[in-house]
């Protein structure tokens, strides 16, 4: 563990410099013992030509190795050759050119960190991003210090039948007492991070993949055995994604093989590492019977996003951590585009804006804010952010829409090309789209230097007697820290005009249509300056606007639509995403209205809500030609999160009654058409995981969410019904949701049996199991926090294992606020407990659960001072990990 003696200090951009050093060759020995592990590292190093020496010698990174051995060109080294730290080997008198060798024992089995080299079940797996390769072995362990690798692995040849590292085998055999050992080259530099190393007793599915030159390269999945039949999603998907990016963006894949293998214990989603990537099993195993919609999904796009970072992320890295959003966000950027290609794009886009408008957003309101580009960060691992990563690919996307896709294409094949084999910055990623485009790009930057959220106030006026339609658009970005005032941004903005009938054309005053990005409805204006009119002429009637069409830029948009605005946007506008938006904000003014009459004391049951919100979802229940997608997604009602982002006090109670009296009068409405919706879907169909199968299951599980909320025994009987017959796991997840949730006195029999008939039939597939918690964890009923205390205990809670951490502990304080926020602060003292209780565990996962203390501010007084007072709890702990101290310490200014 990394304990804290002093106060961390800010690793800052302004002092970056170049290595002193480069290592041409890493040549890696591993001895997997028994108990410990012994690394021989030989490194061939030679000063950096480019850099004037400092005359410091060479210091190299290191942390909990036990150092055997330092020798310089085969002669050891003593101890007063040497500097050794918690951090570094220091080697004063480095030669210009030399070949250091270091021997170090490391103890995987206990590194419950999940950073290095470590042991998960019976297999050893390394993650190295960003720091974690100095926990192998001495190294200059930073992006831009690129090496050609050369690995041997020896092992117990029973325990471990599998030895796998980067690139290609290249030798292997039997070694002394039982053991054998594989050697692995990889012929294409990389950076530390990139490194990695498995050994265990795996099996894998295999496939090959012809690249658009004509070579073979074998594809293998590596599981343990039982889960052999859930890797044929995760190799489709593999095969789609290497087509589509050789399609899209000219990019070939480059080894011979390129491996996957799947591990329990993962702090992340998945990691890039060169030809051999290591995923959590929930990103890669996927089977109807134990896997969800968005579980399918998932797979598809980790997979294809952990393979794009072949080209945008290895090929091409990042020069040091503060470009993290360069191969990140253009890496979100190309697997959003390839998982909409393969599916319903609208449905990813919504998927997509939903979470940065409640996520990304409430991040970039808080104490944590930072640039997507940023300049300073006490512990990197804290930054894998969703400002980096969504954030990020919404930069990129607005660029891509700026220039549209022939000059984007050209921009990023100049991009891959200029900086093959190198470790660049955001700056050259810009520069060689600005080369292609012959664009100034110079105010756009700014979307990398400048934190918050832009805030879009737009204002109108009809001017009948001309024709003419004045928008005026006003944009202000609130201060951050660090950033007290913002300039303007370049923010573009896709728009139309709708008229009574439709479409309205578009002519703007002075202004040419941009082939690029224009038609006769469809415009991007582009915002530079704080204020902008445009003039729109030639009208025949006074428009309604259509505004950040598509979610155009990441910003916050004001326009007083009234409520048939609204209504007339999701019923007439051309674009989904707008459609979309416009039923949320209808739902959202409705649910205030309740949360008004929750306020004065009134009784919501029986409310009369708007009429006009009742009639917009029955037309879009009765429409049989609507994409089943797009009414799936316009009738769910916006989360509680996102009702929370549009106040200035989050009220939890308010929001959380509300918005559940706004379901239950729509199911009293339109119990026919819901009905008639859930009894018409097909429960017998054999499963696929289509775009069009997925909307059907999505529209008819809203719909017996929404009967569920009459509480009637009929529909818990159907509900129950689903969970007995569902052939797949979206349908019966759903039925158990929906029985944990229920306030029927009439459901508690048959939820309990239904959980306990669920454990039995799933426990041993870890994943289901995760679902199971979490489904749990997320119930609204006021006894949840027992049940979680209940749940810890449970066998199948393993407490280190960052899964279920996730399932449990995650999805009670983050996706369940009515009960994360009781009033008595049980909820956030059970989470200030695992926050303690896993700083010295497991520092990454410790800190990503502080999140919810970081929005106290957000809340009404009497919550935030139980937050602030876990928040200084767990600050006064004298062993706090740099990783929780920096997201403590921040939320506390
Ligand atoms: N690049 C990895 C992130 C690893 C972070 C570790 N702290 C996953 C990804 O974005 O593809
Ligand atoms: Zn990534």
């Amino acid at each position: 563990m990394s304990a804290r003696d002093a106060q961390p200090k800010a690793i800052q951009l302004k002092d970056y410099r170049p290595p002193e050093y480069l290592i041409d060759r890493t040549e890696l020995h591993f001895d997997l013992g028994a108990d410990k592990t012994r690394v021989t590292s030989t490194l061939t190093l030679r000063r950096n030509p480019d850099v004037t020496p400092t005359g410091k010698g060479l210091t190299l990174h290191g942390q909990e190795i036990e150092l055997v051995s330092v020798s310089i060109d085969g002669r050891t080294l003593s101890d007063n050759d040497y500097r050794l730290d918690d951090e570094t080997l220091t080697l004063p008198e480095a030669p210009e050119q030399f070949e250091l060798t270091t021997v170090g024992d490391i103890d995987p089995k206990n590194n419950t960190s999940l950073e290095g080299l470590y042991r998960s079940r019976t297999m050893y797996c390394t993650q190295c991003e960003a720091e974690g390769f100095r926990k192998i072995t001495w190294y200059l362990d930073r992006p831009d210090v690129m090496s050609e690798f050369f690995t041997t692995v020896v092992a117990d040849e029973k325990q471990f039948p599998v030895l796998l590292s980067n690139g290609n085998l290249i030798e292997q055999g039997s070694a002394d007492n039982g053991r054998h050992f594989a050697t692995w080259h990889d012929p294409h530099k990389k950076p530390a991070y990139l490194f990695a190393l498995v050994a265990g007793n795996l099996e894998h599915i295999e496939d090959t993949f012809t690249t658009m030159s004509g070579r073979d390269v074998t594809l293998k999945i590596f599981v343990e055995a039982k889960d052999l039949d859930k890797c044929g999603h995760a190799m489709t998907s593999l095969k789609n994604a290497m087509r589509w990016d050789e399609e899209q963006y000219g990019r070939e894949y480059d080894l011979d093989i390129f491996m996957i293998v799947a591990v329990d214990d993962f702090n992340m989603g998945a990691m890039e590492n060169k030809g051999l990537n290591i995923f959590n099993t929930a990103c890669v195993l996927a089977k109807p019977e134990t896997t969800t919609d968005a579980g399918f999904q998932r797979v598809e796009g980790v997979v294809a996003h952990e393979y794009f970072h072949n080209w945008s992320g290895n090929r091409v890295t990042c020069r040091d951590w503060f470009q993290l959003s360069l191969k990140e966000g253009f890496t979100v950027y190309r697997d959003a585009t390839f998982s909409a290609d393969m599916g319903s794009p609208t449905f990813k886009r919504v998927e997509d804006v939903s979470m940065l408008r409640t996520l990304q957003f409430a991040e970039d309101a808080g104490p944590m804010a930072h640039p997507v580009r940023p300049d300073s960060y006490i512990e990197i691992s804290n930054f894998y952010t969703l400002t980096i990563y969504e954030k990020g690919n919404e930069v990129v996307r607005m660029l891509a829409n700026l220039l549209g896709p022939e000059l984007f294409r050209k921009g990023t094949d100049l991009y891959f090309e200029r900086h093959d084999g190198q470790a660049v910055t955001t700056e050259d990623f810009v520069a060689a789209l600005e080369a292609v485009s012959g664009r100034d790009l110079t105010q756009f930057k700014r979307w990398y230097d400048q934190a918050g959220t832009p805030k879009l106030t737009v204002t109108d006026r009809w001017d009948e007697d001309a024709g003419e339609y004045h928008l005026t658009i006003a944009q202000t970005c609130p201060p951050t820290p660090g950033q007290p005032e913002k300039q303007p941004f370049h923010i573009p903005v896709a728009m139309g005009l709708l008229g009574s009938a439709g479409s309205l054309p578009l002519k703007i005053k002075g202004q040419a249509p941009n082939p690029e990005t224009d038609d006769n409805t469809h415009t991007v204006l582009e915002l530079t300056e704080a204020e902008h009119t445009f003039v729109f002429e030639q009208l025949p009637e006074k428009p309604v606007p259509s505004l950040l069409r598509g979610f155009s830029a990441p910003v916050k948009l004001y326009y007083g639509y009234s409520r048939d605005d609204l209504m007339r946007l999701m019923s007439g506008d051309s674009d989904g995403f707008c459609r979309w938006d416009a039923s949320q904000q209808l739902a959202i003014e409705v649910i205030e209205d309740v949360m008004v009459a929750y306020q004065k004391g009134e009784d919501l049951s029986g409310i009369t809500i708007d009429g006009r919100l009742i009639e917009a979802n029955r037309l879009l229940l009765q429409d049989d030609s609507l994409d089943k997608a797009m009414v799936a997604l316009m009738l769910s009602l916006p989360s509680e999160a996102y009702l929370g982002e549009q106040q200035d006090e989050i009220q939890v109670e308010a929001i959380h009654h509300s918005r559940a009296a706004v379901k239950r009068a729509l199911a009293e409405a339109l119990k026919p058409e819901l009905t008639q919706i859930y009894r018409a879907y097909d429960h017998g169909k054999p499963y696929r995981p289509t775009a069009d199968d997925i909307a059907e299951r999505s529209l008819k599980n809203a719909a017996l969410s929404y009967l569920m909320t009459l509480n009637e025994p009929e529909m818990i009987e159907a509900c129950e019904q689903q969970y007995r017959q569902a052939n797949n796991m979206t349908d019966a997840i759903a039925a158990v949701g929906e029985l944990v949730n229920s306030q029927a006195s009439g459901a508690e029999t048959v939820r309990e049996q239904v959980l306990a008939d669920f454990y039995q039939t799933w426990k041993d597939e870890p994943l289901v199991v995760d679902q199971w918690l979490r489904v749990q964890a997320t119930s609204s009923r006021s006894n949840t926090l027992d049940v979680v205390h209940e749940l810890e205990q449970h066998p199948a809670f393993e407490p280190n294992n960052p899964n279920k951490i996730r399932a449990l502990v995650g999805a009670f304080t983050n996706a369940n606020p009515i009960n994360f926020h009781r009033a008595d602060g049980a909820g956030y003292r059970f989470l200030g407990d695992q926050i303690l209780r896993l700083n010295s565990v497991n520092p990454q996962i410790a800190a990503r659960l502080v999140t919810p203390f970081t929005r106290w501010k957000r809340y009404p007084k009497a919550q935030q001072e139980l937050m602030h007072a876990e928040l200084e709890r767990i600050k006064a702990e004298p062993k706090l990990s740099k990783d929780v101290y920096e997201v403590v310490s921040k939320s506390l200014v």
